[in-house]
Formats: structure tokens, sequence, C-alpha cells
């Protein structure tokens, strides 16, 4: 429930909605979520803003910050008085690890020229997820990270951190708090312009290196969080997925993985 830091660890039933929502409410507080929908992803925005409009942050201020590489495919869905669509376009990568790490560069930058004068608070998330439980102010917080569905409960030798000392994204053995999704974190923009800009720079530091993190962006995430730690720290109801065979399940499951099939693609399955 609590990190030996003092953070709290956000399970259901650990926090009382009705007073958070007051009190963001007072600060007409308005929140930033942004998402990545490029080349085929677009096909999962849909869903993604369909649900988010029913789960997420209802009955405050929401910004969509939707990147994509074509803005004109851009589903129409209805959103609610507050909420607005914002198409922000960018170029495309031809290798999906580029796609995947290039989001902190692009977060980075939106954040600096555009973020800072919009909202106070960014959530970062994968695109290939729906919402199917609330997702509210509890999760808000300076910088906030989210367990692993698939290591919340392992012993820290079996994190996927990168173990080699060249990369920027290194972590020894003996250290590390929690393995973190990369599919999940935020905090207020001036947090996330610091995150996204470390993790960048180290991504590019390891490029010239000739060098990717085994687990690309999710492994600098991890890097970054062991020395800044994080305010707040999300249980795996907020990024679950139901092909991960655990132990123990949350009661809630609030933000899923959506099934995809990429074996084609790539060849990326985790060992849990
Ligand atoms: C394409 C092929 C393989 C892997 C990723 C992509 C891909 C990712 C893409 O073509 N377009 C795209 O927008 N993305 C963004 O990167 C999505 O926002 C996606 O949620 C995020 C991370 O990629 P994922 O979700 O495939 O990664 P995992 O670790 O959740 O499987
Ligand atoms: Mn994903």
């Amino acid at each position: 429930m609590m990190t030996p830091w003092f953070a709290p660890i956000i399970w259901e039933g650990t926090y009382n909605l009705k007073i958070l929502n007051e009190q963001f409410r007072l600060r007409n507080v308005s929140i930033g979520l942004t998402v990545f929908a490029i080349k085929k992803y677009m096909t999962f925005l849909k869903g993604f803003l369909q649900t988010a409009e029913r789960y997420f942050m209802t009955g405050h201020r929401v910004n969509y910050y939707i990147f994509t590489d074509r803005v004109e495919a851009i589903p129409k869905v209805k959103l609610r008085k507050g909420r607005k669509i914002v198409p922000l376009k960018i170029q495309n990568y031809l290798r999906w690890q580029d796609i995947s790490m290039r989001r902190m560069e692009t977060i980075r930058n939106f954040s600096q020229q555009q973020f800072i004068h919009e909202v106070e608070y960014l959530v970062c998330v994968d695109v290939d997820m729906i919402f199917r439980h609330p997702v509210g102010v509890e999760i808000l917080s300076e910088l906030f990270g989210t367990l692993h569905p698939a290591f919340y409960f392992a012993e820290r030798d079996i994190f996927t951190y990168e173990r080699r000392p060249d990369s920027q994204a290194y972590i020894p053995p003996e250290e590390g708090d929690f393995y973190y999704a990369g599919g999940f974190f935020g905090g207020t923009v001036a947090e996330v312009c610091k995150l996204t800009e470390m993790c960048h720079k180290a991504i590019m530091m390891d490029k010239e290196k000739n060098l990717e993190a085994v687990w690309h962006d999710e492994s600098h995430l991890n890097k970054y969080f062991l020395y800044h730690k994080p305010t707040k720290i999300l249980s795996p109801e907020y990024l679950w997925d139901d092909n991960i065979i655990s132990p123990k399940k949350p009661k809630i499951k609030r933000f899923l993985t959506v099934g995809k099939n990429h074996s084609a693609i790539r060849n990326k399955r985790r060992a849990v």
C-alpha cells in the first residue's frame, strides 16, 4: 500500500474518490491523455476513445492528444462537455522499436511547446487498450508509474531491466524497486517533460553506441524511476493483460490490452 519512500500504491479500496473528485474539481484541473496511433495502430483508436469517454477522468477536463501520421483517419467519437480531441501530426518511423522509443522525444517536444500551456497533468499510455472500469483523479500526482502486470508479484532478480553496463538504461542486479510498465506513466507537465527529456537523451546515447535497450523505452523508463522515485504508484489494475499467467489477479481490471497478433511482424513475447 505504501512504498519505502512513502508513495501510495493505488489499489481499489485505498482511496475515497468522492473526496478526491471534489478537490480536483475545485482546482478545475485539466488532464492531457497522450496516445500514439501510427500506421495500423489507428484501428485501436476508436475503442480506446469510446471507452475513455465512459471511464477516463469522468467529470473533469480532458484533452486527448493524438499523435498520428494520418490525422484525417482519426475516428469521429462523440465527446462529453469539457473534453476535446487534439490531433497532432508526426512522422512515421520504419522500425516499430523507433515508433515506440520516439514517443519520449515527441512528448518532450510537445510538453515544452504546447501541453505546458494547456493542461496540468499528462497521462501517457499505449493505444492498443480499452478502459473497462473507472480511471480517475486518484492516479494524479507529481510523477507516477504503473506496476507491470507480469512482474508485480515477482522478485527483483527476474525483472527484465537492461543488464548491459554499456547501456544508459543499465540497472545493477542489486538495485531496482519495481518493474514499471512502459504503457502507462504520467505526472505534472513539468515532471513528464523532465522524464521524457532524460529518457530520450539516454536512448540517443545508446544509439550512438549502436545499442538498443532490451525493452526499448520501457527499459529507460525503469532506469529513470529508479533514480527519480515516483510520488504515486499505480497497481496493475491500471494496466492489465488477460494473457498474463499470474498467481494473483486484481479485483478490478480498469485498463486492458486489446488482443493483437504481432508474431508475424516481430518476435516479442515476454517470458513470464
Ligand atoms: C507496430 C509494430 C510492432 C510494434 C508496435 C507497432 C506500433 C506501435 C505501430 O505501428 N504504431 C503505433 O502507433 N505504435 C504505438 O506504440 C502505439 O501507441 C502502441 O500502443 C505503442 C507501443 O507498441 P505496442 O503497444 O505494440 O507495444 P507492447 O509492448 O504493448 O506490445
Ligand atoms: Mn501496447
